[in-house]
């Protein structure tokens, strides 16, 4: 039990943030107290003590230098938002789309488990900023955590240490983050957001999205209820740059749901058939976006992360080269086959098949294994993921640390969805737009716990991410819409689309520039389209086809719509605006009439 803090000591002079600290030590009772400076020396220290623990595994530094191999418990590999809650005062202010407990309950029930939590471990006090310190985006966080995993992890994606607690000064506003593994215990696990203390207490969990709080509790759940108060916008959205032969550069910020392309989008290859038009794609982020409106009356963004923290499955150098590349050195894997020559693997990996290893659940693997109910076993979790710097990305944009970010000329929603929405469309308006990103729906991934396939209604791909009840940030798109003077475009893209025999009918990743070649010339005003029920679909000549070989009656399916399909998908939404009750703007139901009548001229 830590005896003395020794406070004169702490490296800061901010009182409330000394006082936290103390509290949430007496509280979770760690043997010792340490604060992360995010120095080399340090971060050499805790990889040296966790390699010695256990709790991460050295790769084979020839092959995978400075990289290094983690495993979280089996029943903690991906988001639980089944135990997220929102604690705001009533509930009616969290909204049908999260769950919900009030403030008072949830620190008792949370206090419950952090109680003692720490005892015979070390408590990390990581500064960290969400966006390049100092700028007018930036949010400044201070995350308690018994992890050293967490730890290296947020050193990958956040800036940290020494330069925060600098710019946080004496009296600085911070985001209060409190996480412990605890047991790791899934009945004992409550991730926990206090929206108006500006708090986030995360209990009994080791994996990513759950205990990296900059990232979805921080820089989604509470940022979005910031935003909506102080006028910004905080997305699930990647931001990319396509940089057109006469070097002129439009930004693009893209929502999908979780485990829907973001990454791979942000970091498109051109395709051959498009090569000799020149242009390259500059990532700017793959996850989150925080939006604000400058003097110009645009709206610009900023990636909040510094780090990617990715899909590994399905990820090669065919599908995603710059994630390859991206990861070659000082990569944090967790949860991918470790192979006994201390590298890794996992399905879709381009190269040899190991034919042994352990995998994510840390048992002995070869491949071709079946469960007992014959079941195929998987060698990495569908979930598993890379850590790994925005810097090593061959595509980085050199304005990743500009402190106004990037001006978005178009938004882009999509969603996984084997019927119903065509390859392309544009809204007709920023309210009708809004419309489209708050019908969204998607299949179920990996990324979340539940049953995988099924459709699920994820407007703008914050379902699981919204600090607030839905209705209201709807009404807060429609407001931003208003105050800019030149508001992005609005799409929606479908990727997913499937055949009668279940293929994919858009061949996707690196062709999907062709799609993208189409929004930037509707931005610019020089690409045809057809004005349809749901928006503006183009024409299969209005898109650059050329080296692709899509039959002629495949294009025309994924560049129509289905009117009885959508009279349905109008009924469908209609019964999900209700479950938003008086919350939800009336213009959503005005957006809604309006669809089905276009659809029954
Ligand atoms: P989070 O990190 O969970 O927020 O997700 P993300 O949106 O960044 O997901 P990611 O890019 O890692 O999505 C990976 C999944 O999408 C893999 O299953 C890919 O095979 C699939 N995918 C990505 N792009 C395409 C595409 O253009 N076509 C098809 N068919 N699949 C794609
Ligand atoms: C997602 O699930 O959308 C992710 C991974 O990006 S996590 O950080 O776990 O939320
Ligand atoms: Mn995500």
């Amino acid at each position: 039990m830590l005896t003395a803090f020794n406070v004169s000591k702490w490296p800061t002079q901010n009182a409330e943030l000394k006082t936290w600290v103390i509290e949430m030590a007496e509280m979770c009772q760690p043997d010792a107290l340490v604060w992360v400076d995010g120095s080399e020396e340090e971060k050499q220290r805790l990889e040296k003590e966790a390699l010695a623990t256990g709790e991460l595994i050295l790769l084979d530094q020839q092959k995978w230098p400075g990289c290094l191999y983690h495993r979280t418990a089996a029943n903690d590999v991906a988001r639980t938002e089944h135990l997220t809650y929102i604690c705001t005062p009533s509930q009616e202010e969290a909204g049908p789309n999260n769950n919900w407990m009030s403030p008072e309950e949830g620190y008792k029930k949370a206090g419950a488990l952090f109680n003692g939590s720490m005892k015979g471990r070390t408590m990390y006090v990581i500064p960290f900023s969400m966006g390049p310190v100092g700028s007018p985006f930036a949010k400044i966080g201070v995350e308690l955590t018994d992890s050293i995993y967490v730890v290296l992890n947020m050193r990958i994606m956040t800036r940290m240490g020494e330069k925060v607690l600098q710019k946080l000064g004496p009296d600085g506003a911070f985001t209060r983050c409190l996480h412990s593994k605890a047991d790791l215990d899934d009945t004992r696990r409550l991730i926990l957001h206090f929206p108006h203390d500006n708090a986030i207490w995360s209990v009994g969990s080791g994996y990513g999205g759950n205990v990296l709080l900059g990232k979805k509790c921080l820089s989604l759940r509470i940022a979005s209820f910031l935003a909506r108060s102080e006028g910004w916008m905080a997305e699930h959205m990647l931001i990319m740059g396509v940089e057109n032969p006469s070097g002129h550069i439009v930004y693009i910020a893209a929502a999908f749901p979780s485990a829907c392309g973001k990454t791979n989008l942000a970091m498109l290859i051109p395709p051959e058939g498009l090569k000799h038009k020149g242009y390259r794609i500059w990532t700017v982020g793959d996850d989150i976006a925080w939006m604000r409106i400058d003097t110009d009356g645009k709206l610009w963004a900023v990636n909040p992360e510094t780090g990617f923290f990715g899909v590994a499955p399905g990820t090669n150098m065919q599908s995603n080269p710059n994630a390859m590349l991206t990861v070659k050195k000082n990569t944090i894997f967790t949860n991918v086959v470790l192979t006994p020559d201390k590298g890794i693997w996992w399905e879709g990996m381009d190269g040899d098949v190991p034919q042994e290893g352990i995998n994510w659940e840390g048992k002995p693997w070869k491949p071709g294994m079946v469960d007992d109910t014959g079941n195929k076993v998987h060698g990495a979790h569908p979930n598993s993921r890379f850590t790994a710097p925005v810097t090593q990305c061959p595509s980085i944009s050199n304005r990743i640390e500009h402190h106004h970010g990037v001006p978005i000329d178009a938004i882009v929603f999509g969603g996984r969805r084997a019927h119903l929405a065509p390859l392309v469309y544009e809204a007709f308006d920023w309210k009708h737009g809004v419309f489209i990103g708050a019908t969204m729906a998607s299949e179920r991934t990996a990324a979340q716990f539940g049953k995988q396939g099924e459709v699920r209604r994820d407007p703008m791909a914050m379902l699981p991410f919204c600090g607030y009840n839905m209705g209201h940030y709807f009404q807060h798109w429609l407001d931003m819409g208003k105050k800019m003077d030149k508001a992005p475009k609005i799409f929606n893209v479908n990727w997913f689309r499937l055949d009668d025999d279940g293929r994919f009918m858009w061949p996707g990743f690196g062709e999907n520039l062709r799609v993208l070649e189409w929004i930037m010339d509707r931005c610019m005003n020089t690409a045809g389209s057809k004005r349809t029920a749901i928006g503006y679909i183009p024409k299969a000549r209005d898109l650059d086809l050329a080296g692709l070989d899509i039959p002629e009656t495949t294009m025309e399916k994924l560049l129509s719509i289905d009117k009885n399909d959508w009279l349905e998908e109008v009924r469908d939404i209609e019964a999900f605006f209700k479950t938003f009750g008086s919350a939800m703007p009336q213009e959503m139901y005005n957006q809604l009439e309006g669809l089905a009548e276009r659809l029954k001229q």
